[in-house]
């Protein structure tokens, strides 16, 4: 096959194009793109599976406004009728918000919803593949997955980890939930060579909680060191995630004591009900949910909001270190 030249090195240049073409971005998000303002990229399972109806869709708007307010421009990720939607209008995130029956859209689920036209929600994974296609470096969501509590017999490790290991963006977070071994996750993210900053503390948050009991890799405060370290790793060539990890705000915390007999209950209650694959987070996520009486709920929706501020200023800070900024 014949090749021409055009500045690139590799075919690559090809096949992103390609990819490209199965994008479509919100009138806003084009716009603040050809302004040159930086993007902060929204996952959408959060909002699908991830809080209720109609809490999620308020959400969801209030973190929009919040990276709006700091200046970056917000970008909500699905599928929407076999394309890749980046930027959503309110109607399309009160579809997603009620339909009730979103695909749950990781690495290995792309192809087939896109093909069916269906509707996905995108997880960490999956949003990460949509926002590197798309140019966004910054992505804020909740938690991510991790390595589940008895790996070591199940194999369950999410998605979420190799797409870190891979994928070039940086994910703002609480940390991951406790559900999940912490120390396993940590182990795993450190042999695919993905750093762990926290900001705010010295210790990985643990999403109901600030702490995790963990230390992160790195400590970086300042959004303009954030963006430094970050910049300075993708220069190298070091391809791969970033995770950066804030605590959720301290008068929005969990008692730890309650979170951990909880999860334990829902731990156990997923095993007595032989739930396994993608079903495990969804089911003990609803689960904890349920056994606070939605008072978890306030806590997930205080530290969306703070990982989205976070989220902004990085994205302005790490705007303004781009080749030919
Ligand atoms: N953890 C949370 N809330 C969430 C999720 C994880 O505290 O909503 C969602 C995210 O979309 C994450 C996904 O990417 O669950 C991980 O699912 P799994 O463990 O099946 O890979
Ligand atoms: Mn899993």
């Amino acid at each position: 096959m014949l090749h021409t030249w055009t500045g690139h090195t590799d075919e690559s240049t090809d096949m992103t194009d390609l990819a490209r073409s199965w994008l479509i971005h919100s009138a806003p998000v084009a716009a603040a793109q050809a302004a040159g303002r930086p993007l902060v990229a929204l996952e959408s399972t959060i909002i699908a599976h991830g809080m209720p109806y109609p809490e999620n869709v308020r959400t969801a708007r209030e973190v929009e406004a919040l990276i709006r307010d700091i200046g970056a421009e917000p970008a909500t990720i699905a599928l929407i009728g076999g394309r890749i939607r980046i930027g959503l209008s309110d109607d399309e995130l009160e579809l997603l918000g009620r339909s009730g029956d979103a695909h749950k859209v990781s690495r290995r689920d792309l192809p087939a919803v896109l093909a069916s036209g269906g509707l996905g929600a995108t997880t960490v994974a999956g949003t990460m593949i949509c926002a590197a296609l798309a140019g966004i470096e910054v992505f804020v969501t909740g938690g991510i997955g991790g390595v589940h509590r008895g790996a070591e017999v199940s194999f369950d490790i999410s998605a979420d980890l190799q797409e870190l290991a891979r994928t070039s963006v940086a994910v703002v977070c609480a940390g991951a939930k406790s559900i999940l071994d912490i120390a396993l996750t940590l182990e795993y993210l450190e042999t695919h060579g993905v750093p762990v900053l926290s900001c705010g503390q010295d210790n990985f948050a643990a999403f109901y909680t600030r702490d995790s009991g963990f230390r992160a890799d790195f400590r970086l405060d300042d959004p303009a060191q954030q963006a430094r370290f970050i910049r300075t790793k993708w220069d190298l060539g070091l391809a791969g995630g970033v995770v950066l990890s804030t605590p959720v705000p301290q008068a929005a915390e969990m008692p730890a004591a309650e979170i951990d007999a909880l999860t334990r209950q829902a731990l156990a209650e997923a095993g007595e009900q032989g739930i396994t694959g993608k079903a495990v987070t969804p089911f003990l996520l609803a689960r904890i949910k349920a056994l606070t009486a939605g008072r978890s709920l306030a806590t997930n929706i205080a530290l969306v909001k703070r990982n989205a501020e976070v989220g902004a200023r990085l994205a302005l800070a790490l705007a303004k270190t781009k080749p030919g900024a």
